[in-house]
């Protein structure tokens, strides 16, 4: 006890003697930037997703980090791709598959990497969309502050060519809308984010930024879509016949919208595909996404220039994550919720100029299962036990090293894909399965599972996939 008070009284003593704020190691440790943005496939610069795609700012995070050219999500779905990244636990070890698992009741003890985060001297703020649920905390054990924005637009800018949807799934829907930028909530959430930074913090903090655009529906202002001319919009490549090699569950993953939330498959009504024909709104909808996307990059520019005008800019690890892709009309698929490379490809950046490398491209496939241990390991505290990922650290430093572990993707129990290399492998709860070849079918067209000399790899991927599933 002695002892102690002495080594107070000293620290106090060399704390005012010497003009220092706290000579305690946490001061050391890095802030953590958290950019989570809501739908976003790979329709980025750097992913090369489509051509017409424009992010500069969310390519120039790779001047001062890593991007990662394969990135996976955990699960094509908001909730469990985001309850699996927070916990750092996959789908089929929680049970958390879709987005009606309130995963507080499902998990009360898991640690999320905020508690993580708290228990070892940060503070944790957030605002916008980090947990599933638009502009809510989602969990309040997670978080010290969270900021929830107020009075922003309700506008819509529905094309009213283009009837709602009645499935259940809703807002399917986009269009230009004549507001200010100020009027929309992710300026709103990124303002806030930009205030936090000018702010003196006495502790380290993890600072979660999570925009709702692209998700839908795709109303910006009018400019961003301006960006993007309507007759000179290019639509992805299809081949008409694409679902003829799938299997019947493929084939309900793409035409009937198949949901791991109801368990169920949502075909009551027009599918969305044949919607988008009928009513000539391809060319609008690839337009809308590309402006939401656009708008996007510009506040998340916003956020990187209010790092580098803060005190924060050395030290701070930014990261930055789409939660899942999207399909556009590929295999004649709208939204996520299935297990293809288009709506499980995803953009992941992370920058930390003191430790890990800068400007460069990691090929390697890798999981947002890895983030939670990643930021742990980067942030220099004590490793959690009982994540289901691994750190990136190692590979982080040094992007071009060997690095062969497969990336799975859940959606729904008993349906996942396997990323490993130049190969996809699906398998769905009946067990059936695809298989493409990346080095010459990017687009997924050739399903080779059934292939005789495709048995041996078919072999291999399967060991990947979870014996048990929660
Ligand atoms: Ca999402
Ligand atoms: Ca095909």
């Amino acid at each position: 006890m002695i002892k102690i008070k002495s080594l107070c009284f000293l620290i106090t003593f060399f704390s005012i003697f010497f003009g220092c704020d706290s000579p305690n190691v946490e001061q050391e440790r890095p802030n953590i930037l958290f950019i989570a943005i809501d739908d976003l496939n790979d329709w980025v610069g750097y992913l090369g997703g489509h051509p017409q795609a424009k992010t500069p700012n969310i390519d120039r995070l790779i001047k001062r980090g890593v991007g990662f050219s394969k990135a996976y999500t955990i699960a094509p779905l908001c909730n469990p791709s985001r309850v699996a990244l927070l916990t750092g636990l996959y789908p089929s070890t929680t049970g958390v598959y879709g987005n009606r698992n309130n995963f507080r009741k499902t998990l009360p003890n898991k640690v999320t990497l905020m508690q993580y985060l708290k228990s070892n001297g940060y503070t944790t703020k957030g605002g916008g969309k980090i947990f599933h649920g638009n502009n809510r905390p989602g969990d309040s054990l997670s978080w010290d502050y969270y900021f929830v924005s107020k009075g922003h637009t309700r506008k819509s800018g529905r094309d009213r060519n283009l009837p709602k949807v009645s499935t259940g799934a809703g807002w399917f829907n986009w269009g230009p809308i004549d507001v200010p930028d100020e009027q929309m909530q992710d300026v709103r959430t990124a303002n806030w984010v930009k205030s936090e930074l000018i702010k003196n913090h006495d502790k380290p903090f993890f600072l979660a930024c999570g925009f709702y655009r692209p998700h839908l529906p795709w109303f910006v202002p009018k400019k961003y879509f301006d960006k993007f001319p309507l007759d000179e919009i290019i639509l992805p490549e299809v081949k008409l016949d694409d679902l003829d090699d799938l299997p019947e569950y493929g084939k309900r993953f793409a035409r009937e919208r198949y949901s791991a939330s109801w368990g169920t498959d949502l075909n009551e009504g027009e599918r969305d595909h044949d919607l988008v024909i009928k009513y000539d709104q391809w060319k609008k909808g690839v337009q809308a996404y590309l402006a939401s996307i656009s708008f996007v990059d510009t506040y998340v520019g916003e956020l990187l220039d209010g790092l580098d005008k803060s005190k924060y800019a050395d030290n701070t690890i930014v990261v930055l994550w789409g939660d899942h892709g999207w399909h556009l009309g590929e295999k004649q698929h709208w939204r996520k919720q299935a297990l293809w490379e288009d709506t499980t490809h995803v953009p992941f950046i992370i920058s930390y100029p003191k430790i890990i490398a800068k400007n460069s491209i990691c090929e390697s496939p890798v999981s947002f299962i890895d983030i939670y241990p990643t930021l742990v390991d980067l942030a220099g505290i004590p490793k959690k036990e009982g994540l289901d990922g691994k750190s990136l650290k190692e590979l982080l430093v040094n992007p071009s090293m060997e690095w062969n572990r497969p990336v799975l993707s859940t959606y729904g129990k008993g349906n996942h894909a396997v990323r490993s290399g130049k190969w996809r492998y699906i398998e769905y709860r009946d067990g059936s399965s695809e298989l493409y070849n990346h080095q010459n079918d990017p687009n997924e067209w050739c399903n080779l599972s059934d292939k005789e000399d495709s048995q041996e790899i078919v072999k291999r991927l399967k060991k990947v996939i979870p014996v048990k599933e929660k």
